[in-house]
């Protein structure tokens, strides 16, 4: 049966804006039926549930998989199964608020040097601030731990710290970080809130970033005007980066992250301030990256994932965005460049807070309330 594509204006949960080298409009909202009439339907399997606060997920090549709590834990999984144990030796994180230990990610060349990179909100004199380390592993005990990259200037805002971590093709770093409530300085280049950095894999800054050499700028910095960026993907196919942000009252983000550019927040915005008043009248801007997509209301957007594997064939090249306050997972159907359609899956299985794809090419995804690790398991048509 072939797929369709229904227009509910009337339900539509978010407006689609469509890119074609001019500001976008808002157009229809283009809503798909939630149950796929396609040849890929998918049952939610669950593995394991007790999770606290998870974050960040990771397999490493010997099967075991890490998980990352907020509260600074690293789970240890086996087979789909937690062994009890925990990594050692993980730094003391600052788990107030939104902050904590949050994403965690492989080297893409792991096998040869044994590098884990994580994200974590590191307690620092006058508060916390987002950090970036990496480590490496004796058995179960992290080894040789260095932070790469400690936002500045450091604040007591315990919000708003981001973060995810990818790598791209050249084996670049990429890091999100948070806003931390600084707002009109996220414009400015002489901090590091509300930017997405870019840094060599052992933490030198690449000569060829795009502040480089400008007086007072923070030479990580790659794009600047985003509020709370907690999804970053890597998509291979086309050397595309995503980057995923929370907006404030609606206006959650997907957006297209490229060198050098402004993403709007707080000058522009789709949402409003959280008590309704307007926070900006102001959707686009010139000089403004336009979202490829947005949320309103939001949907709370979190982990992501681009899928690349066989078991979803009509998923492939699809971004998957867990949504944490409508408690589903969002399929975004891509085009290159575009966002093109939208589905809903595993409704209600929780807050959806990190989405990726595991070695076996199953979909998995960890939820809070309740703390879940889930899989992804496509059924036949008919079966
Ligand atoms: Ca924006």
């Amino acid at each position: 049966m072939k797929k369709s594509l229904l227009l509910i204006p009337a339900l539509a949960l978010a407006g689609f804006t469509f890119m074609k080298g001019q500001p976008a409009k808002v157009t229809d909202s283009i809503v798909e039926k939630r149950i796929v009439a396609d040849s890929t339907h998918v049952t939610v399997e669950k593995l394991y549930e007790g999770l606290k606060n998870p974050w960040g997920m990771v397999w490493l090549p010997d099967g075991r998989m890490l998980v990352t709590e907020r509260s600074g834990d690293i789970l240890i999984f086996k087979n789909n199964k937690n062994t009890g144990l925990k990594i050692t030796g993980v730094p003391k994180v600052f788990a107030e608020g939104q902050g904590g230990l949050l994403d965690i990610k492989l080297h893409p060349d792991y096998a040869k040097n044994k590098w884990i990179y994580i994200s974590y909100s590191k307690p620092v004199e006058g508060g916390a601030t987002t950090a970036i380390a990496r480590f490496k592993l004796n058995g179960n005990q992290v080894v040789e731990f260095k932070d790469l990259f400690q936002a500045k200037p450091f604040l007591k805002a315990n919000f708003h710290f981001g973060s995810r971590i990818i790598f791209d093709k050249d084996n670049y770093l990429f890091f999100s970080s948070g806003e931390r409530g600084t707002q009109p300085k996220v414009w400015e280049l002489d901090n590091d809130h509300g930017k997405i950095h870019r840094l060599h894999d052992d933490g030198r800054v690449p000569q060829d970033n795009p502040y480089i050499g400008q007086t007072g700028a923070n030479p990580t910095i790659w794009s600047i005007g985003h509020r709370n960026p907690q999804g970053l993907v890597y998509d291979a196919a086309n050397n595309l980066i995503w980057g995923i942000e929370h907006g404030p009252k609606g206006g959650d983000e997907l957006n297209l992250i490229q060198k050098g550019k402004n993403y709007g927040w707080p000058k522009t915005s789709y949402g409003t301030n959280y008590d309704g008043s307007i926070l900006t009248e102001n959707k686009t801007m010139n000089g403004v990256e336009n979202p490829v997509r947005f949320w309103v209301p939001s949907i709370a957007p979190c982990g992501a994932a681009i899928v690349t594997s066989n078991k979803y064939p009509d998923w492939k090249g699809n971004i998957l965005i867990g949504a944490l306050s409508f408690r589903y997972i969002a399929r975004v159907k891509m085009d290159g460049n575009k966002a093109v359609g939208e589905t809903k899956l595993a409704q209600d299985i929780g807050r959806v807070r990190n989405v990726a794809q595991g070695p076996d090419g199953y979909i998995y995804a960890v939820t809070e309330g309740p703390g879940l690790l889930v899989r992804l398991m496509p059924k036949k048509q008919g079966a």
